[in-house]
Parts: structure tokens; C-alpha cells; sequence
């Protein structure tokens, strides 16, 4: 088997702005695995800082190159390889790109779509929403009106301190109907839970990850406060603490991002934990490239996930994705590739392009 990646720098259409920081480049490590006459691809949801969590892209390389590349060698089943990654603590999302590898090897071995491999059950679509970046108001009350005409289920807005009741009371004036969500990533503290109380009154679907991103029990004591339900995204890095979470209050909603909780046997997991718990659950998304959005896209295909997700067809990001086929919407749903695995593969010439650094791991 030979390991190797791809180190992009691709430029996007408009930089996406976050209480955290702005992107204008997507800047991501795409790992590919070839064995007989199977290619497998991955991608690490890693950026270049560790703004939205703990990783980055040089720490995710590292630990693959250090720790997790070994554990791919002889191709385990996924569950296989989580069990082996398991002492390694932490470092979520380079265990994801080397977990959802095998996903994707191991369906592509079954001739199976990614989907079907899952065994779980089919809705066959994932239902489409947006995630709107920080912006001037007027932009965003544009681009709401812009997305309602291109179909998306639910408006997700970025806020942040300061840049919050202003810009949802401008949106309910002239959309007082949509169904409208805003997410914070983690940038207001206890000493903000009256200003989020006060949200309470623009009928939001939820708030997603107002608080500390590894904090659950201020979470708790915000969600007692008000009527609005939460969403935890940051918090949310295992199926065991998505149990605590929904079990002590914190949240009622989970964004699911595979990356995040260490790949997609856990995703699936935090699926289900929602599922019987009377809880809800969608998945969000990282700026992926094709590759990372092919997974999302076919695990927001699931029954389970029952909420729209942040799941836009890759034009939205990119003038030129890196891939061979790209998603399109179509009634505010997106279906997945038929397969096999992801569906979609690199386009060399593409990926020449925009590459600013490989390496074979393994060979
Ligand atoms: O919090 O969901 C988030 C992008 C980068 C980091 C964090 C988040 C996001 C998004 C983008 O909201 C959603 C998308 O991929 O469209
Ligand atoms: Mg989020």
C-alpha cells in the first residue's frame, strides 16, 4: 500500500469571516491510498491555525507521519484502526482523514457507495443549508435573499460579540419567516448569557456553540436560561461526550463535523446517541474540497440526520474544485456520487495547480 498526500493552498471565491478569523484560501492536506487497482482519498479538516480547534495542518501531518500512518499499513476495517488509535489521545481530525481513508478503501473493495457501505438507513439526499460568514449586514440581508431564491432549508448566520442583535433584528424585519440559526463559535462567555436571552425573541431554530469550545456545563446553565435551543459544534469531540451533553442539558442539537470527532464510525455514533435521545442531529462543514464533501455529503444522506446541514454543492467555495465531478442542489437537496466509495476522485491537472507541497508516507 502506498500513503501519500497533497498539500493545497486553493483560492476561494470570497473569504469566509468567523468570530474566530477570515479565509480566503483553503489550505488542506488531501491523502490518497493506492492498493491494487483501488484509490482511496481522504482530506484533513485542518486549516493553518488552530483558531476553530486544537490541530492544525502541520500538527495533523505530524501525528499521521509520527503515530497514525502505521496503523493504515495493512488497511484494518475502520473500526479496526479506531480501536488501534485509541491510546493516542486527542488529534480528531488527523485520525479522521486516516479512518475515513479506509471508508472510503473498504467501500470502494465492496463496489459499494459510501453510503450503502454505512449499512445504516437511506434517505438518499442530504437537505441543504447555508452557513453565511460575517459580513457587512446589507451583504448578508443579500446573500439571505440570494440563498432563499437558490433553494437552501435553513440560514445559518455567523455572529460574533457585538455584531449580533443589530443584524438578526435587520434580518426578522425582512425575512420574518425563515427558518434562521446563528452560530458564534465559541465566542461569548457567561458574562454574555443575557445578551444571548435577548436572542430569544428572533425565533432562532438554535443557537450553535455561543460558549467556550470545550466548556459543557456553562452550556447547561445558559440552555436553563433560555427558550431558544442550543447546538453544540467545538464541544462535541466524541459519541461519549455527545451522551454527557444531551444527558446534563448542554444541547438538544449536535452539528456533527466527522473530523472533529475523530471520523465517521464516531459521527455515526453521535447519530444514533441523538437519535435516542430525542435529540437532533445535522452535519456541518469545514470549506471541504469535493473530496471532504463527498464524505459529508453521504453521511447527511442518513435517516438519522435529521436537521438540514451546512452542506452547499462546491461552487459555492470554489472557482475550481479539485475534483473530477462536483455536486449540484436541486430543491434545496443534494444527492450523493453512486459510487463506488466517495464517488469522486482528484483531477491531477487541478491539484498540480494549487499544490504547494507532497510527500509519500509510505510506500
Ligand atoms: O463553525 O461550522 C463552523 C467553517 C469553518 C470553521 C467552522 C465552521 C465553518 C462553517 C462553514 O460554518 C460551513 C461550510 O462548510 O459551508
Ligand atoms: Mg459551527
Amino acid at each position: 500500500m502506498k500513503l501519500s498526500y497533497h498539500h493545497l493552498i486553493i483560492p476561494m471565491k470570497s473569504p469566509f469571516i468567523t468570530s474566530f478569523g477570515s479565509s480566503s484560501n483553503k489550505d488542506v492536506l488531501v491523502f490518497q491510498a493506492n492498493e491494487g487497482n483501488i484509490t482511496a482519498f481522504s482530506e484533513s479538516v485542518t486549516n493553518e491555525n488552530p483558531f476553530y480547534g486544537p490541530e492544525d495542518n502541520y500538527t495533523a501531518l505530524y501525528m499521521i507521519k509520527s503515530y497514525l500512518a502505521d496503523k493504515i499499513r495493512d488497511l484494518p476495517l475502520p473500526e479496526e484502526f479506531n480501536e488501534r488509535a485509541r491510546q493516542i489521545k486527542g488529534n480528531n481530525m488527523a485520525k479522521a482523514a486516516m479512518e475515513m481513508l479506509l471508508y472510503d478503501f473498504h467501500a470502494k473493495k465492496e463496489g459499494a457507495s459510501l453510503v450503502k457501505y454505512f449499512k445504516k438507513e437511506i434517505r438518499g439526499y442530504a437537505n441543504a443549508g447555508v452557513s453565511l460568514g460575517i459580513d457587512d449586514p446589507n451583504i448578508t440581508l443579500k446573500k439571505i435573499d440570494d440563498a432563499i431564491q437558490r433553494g437552501y432549508k435553513r440560514l445559518k448566520v455567523k455572529i460574533k460579540k457585538g455584531y449580533d442583535l443589530e443584524l438578526l433584528s435587520k434580518i426578522r424585519d425582512t425575512f420574518p419567516e425563515i427558518p434562521l440559526s446563528v452560530d458564534a463559535n465559541s465566542d461569548y462567555t457567561k458574562n454574555d448569557f443575557q445578551t444571548i436571552k435577548s436572542m430569544d425573541r428572533y425565533e432562532l431554530e438554535y443557537i450553535e456553540q455561543p460558549l467556550y469550545h470545550d466548556d459543557l456545563y456553562y452550556h447547561a446553565q445558559l440552555a436553563k436560561l433560555i427558550e431558544t435551543p442550543l447546538c453544540l459544534d467545538e464541544s462535541i469531540t466524541s459519541p461519549e461526550l455527545a451522551q454527557n451533553a444531551i444527558d446534563m442539558g448542554a444541547c438538544s442539537i449536535i452539528n456533527i463535523k466527522p473530523g472533529r470527532v475523530g471520523g465517521l464510525d464516531s459521527s455515526l455514533k453521535i447519530a444514533e446517541i441523538a437519535r435516542n435521545n430525542n435529540a437532533h442531529c445535522w452535519v456541518g462543514g469545514m470549506l471541504e474540497t469535493g473530496i471532504g464533501r463527498a464524505f459529508n455529503i453521504s453521511l447527511a444522506s442518513l435517516n438519522q440526520v435529521d436537521f438540514p446541514g451546512d452542506t452547499s454543492p462546491n461552487d459555492r467555495y470554489f472557482e475550481h474544485d479539485i475534483v473530477n465531478k462536483t455536486f449540484s442542489m436541486e430543491n434545496g437537496t443534494i444527492k450523493p456520487m453512486d459510487g463506488p466509495g466517495i464517488g469522486v476522485k482528484i483531477d491531477p491537472g487541478t491539484v498540480k495547480k494549487f499544490t504547494v507541497g507532497e510527500g509519500v508516507i509510505f510506500e
